[in-house]
């Protein structure tokens, strides 16, 4: 997964964030970057590589239709400002697409995407 989260940091980096040192890219998430889970998941959590700024950080969970399958605002954890969640509604086999947009304790505001999906029912 390292590979993937260094794909979505430089693909953020071109997005025309600047160059600098100590923006927020993903670190890590789950369910995981380009993941097949079994079970669908309650919510999505994705780690940061550095803290967050909450009223500025945002998560949003779409279906391959496009429609939001978030129960949004996305929220900061308490205890560890570099983690942000957003429950989901019940969700169903498919493909899943998180869509992240984050300001860092630097000012920075950085921005990317990944995908996981729910497999069929056996
Ligand atoms: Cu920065």
């Amino acid at each position: 997964m390292r590979g993937l989260g260094a794909a979505a940091a430089l693909t953020a980096l071109l997005l025309g964030a600047g160059v600098a040192r100590g923006h927020a890219f993903l670190e890590r998430a789950e369910p995981r970057v380009g993941s097949t889970v079994k079970a669908a998941p309650s919510q999505v959590r994705v780690w940061f590589t550095e803290a967050l700024e909450p009223a500025f950080s945002t998560l949003e969970v779409v279906n391959q239709a496009g429609d939001r399958v978030d129960r949004g605002p996305a929220r900061v954890d308490a205890a560890s400002r570099a983690l942000l969640q957003v429950p989901l509604k019940p969700l169903g086999p498919g493909t899943y697409r998180v869509k992240w947009r984050v300001l860092s304790v630097d000012t920075h505001v950085t921005e990317g995407d990944f995908t996981f999906r729910i497999a069929d029912a056996p």
